[in-house]
């Protein structure tokens, strides 16, 4: 793994500290989950506390002080060294380390949490703290503010509310720095590799499965924490199921093959793409007409993707191109709005154009913030993911004609990472070929 840079994280916990201006923030790490008896899953850091630590260790917690003075404001909490843990689990920075390399101002074991709260928290305005994600930690922070509001009469100060540290921080995370845009580069590009390496070797394959390990082990190959969330291989009728990762069924030619899959880097930045395709090398005639749509589709939703729009307007680009080209093929009737206003799209088309990418896949930030769309500016990193499905599984909406059988069967989405950079968008996954000319053999 590349060294961090410690810099990176400091002027983030400068910058939340002087957002919390008075008040005191806990954030907690993520803990070890359990797979099946004795076995875990990989461990995978909460982003929060890895964007403000660059800390890689289950069970941490973290305390940022914004009313204690300089030197006193950033505490962690971590496992201390203990040689015969490490033997069994691995090395620990232990407190030593949290201070010296992590640049803590002052770190205890995780076990002195419940008795050093109190004395950090004193003097603090409010709490920063996400209420019902942690079930260990919570009723020490909940009963020690309710002991501090009691001695508010005698002592004249308290916390006076507990706030969730989203109010700070999704706005930082949303807007990406240089250096996280590089980032963000690196994990699209061996993302867009591995499904160029997917193009290049679907006709020797036979198996959905086969295809997730093809890209997987291009992403260990890589140095890479591996995918960054369920490897979707979706090939034929299993492309309609939206979130289908039993990834087990036999590649038949002719049939079309979905794959959204991305990395996760070893600091957690993370490729989300999709590419669809003809697994025999050469699209059918329901196939092309319906990949067609959808690539114009997610094209023009791409060219929109400049500052000043909203997450919306793209989805509208998108959504208008998908129901024209359906309605000249006759999968739909009527006007164009009037299908926008009845939904009666839906059985083809049920979700988003995209979400926000970056630590956590379907990354932080509001879309909307009560009656009005947010906006897009510079450093905003999204996807760009149209698709149409076709199945019977949805029940066709009144007045809308049925499906010939020839069309069923078929599920096409195509997904960029895309950088908003002023009125022109970078797309960061581009060297994953979508073009027809590219897909066919
Ligand atoms: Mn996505």
């Amino acid at each position: 793994m590349k060294k961090l840079d410690n810099q990176i994280f400091q002027d983030r916990r400068k910058s939340f500290l002087s957002k919390l201006d008075g008040k005191a923030a806990i954030i907690p790490g993520a803990k070890l989950v359990q797979h099946h008896a004795d076995c875990e899953y990989p461990f995978r850091q909460e982003s929060n506390f890895w964007y403000l630590t660059g800390f890689d260790e289950p069970d941490a917690i973290a305390l940022f002080l914004s009313h204690k003075p300089i030197g006193e404001r950033y505490i962690l909490f971590v496992h201390p060294k203990d040689i015969e843990s490490e033997v069994w689990n691995g090395f620990r920075w232990g407190t030593n380390g949290a201070e010296k390399v992590f640049k803590a101002d002052k770190s205890h074991p995780i076990s002195d949490f419940e008795k050093e709260l109190p004395n950090y928290l004193m003097g603090a305005d409010e709490i920063v703290f996400s209420v019902g994600k942690y079930p260990e930690i919570e009723p020490i922070v909940l009963n020690l503010w309710a002991k501090q509001i009691d001695n508010y009469s005698r002592i004249g100060r308290a916390p006076r509310a507990i706030q969730p540290p989203g109010i700070y921080l999704n706005q930082m995370r949303l807007i990406k720095s240089q250096y996280e845009i590089e980032r963000m580069r690196e994990a699209a590009l061996i993302s867009a590799e591995a499904h160029e390496l997917v193009r290049f070797n679907i006709s020797h394959k036979n198996n959905e499965r086969q295809i997730q390990g093809l890209l997987e082990g291009f992403f260990f190959e890589k140095g890479t924490r591996g995918p960054a969330y369920n490897t979707i291989a979706a090939s034929g009728d299993n492309a309609c199921v939206l979130h289908y990762t039993a990834n087990n069924s036999e590649l038949k030619k002719g049939d079309l093959l979905l794959v959204d899959a991305g990395c996760s880097l070893p600091d957690y930045y993370n490729g989300d793409i999709t590419r669809t395709f003809p697994i025999g090398g050469k699209f059918s005639g329901e196939q092309r007409a319906i990949y067609e749509i959808v690539l114009e589709a997610q094209k023009k939703a791409i060219q929109s993707v400049i500052t000043g729009v909203s997450s919306s307007d793209i989805h509208n680009e998108a959504l208008k191109v998908i129901i024209e080209g359906l309605l000249q093929i006759n999968l739909l009737k009527g006007g164009v709005d009037e299908i926008i206003e009845n939904c009666s799209y839906k059985h083809f088309y049920m979700h988003k154009t995209g979400h926000w990418l970056g630590l956590d896949v379907h990354d932080v930030g509001a879309y909307r913030l009560g009656d009005y769309e947010v906006l897009l500016e510079n450093g905003m990193i999204l996807t760009v993911e149209p698709g149409i499905y076709i199945s019977d599984r949805i029940p066709i909406p009144e007045g809308q004609p049925d499906i010939p059988d020839r069309w069923k069967g078929i599920g096409i989405r195509i997904e960029d990472d895309v950088l908003v950079n002023d009125q022109c968008p970078e797309i960061l996954s581009s060297v994953a070929c979508k073009e027809i000319a590219d897909l066919e053999i």
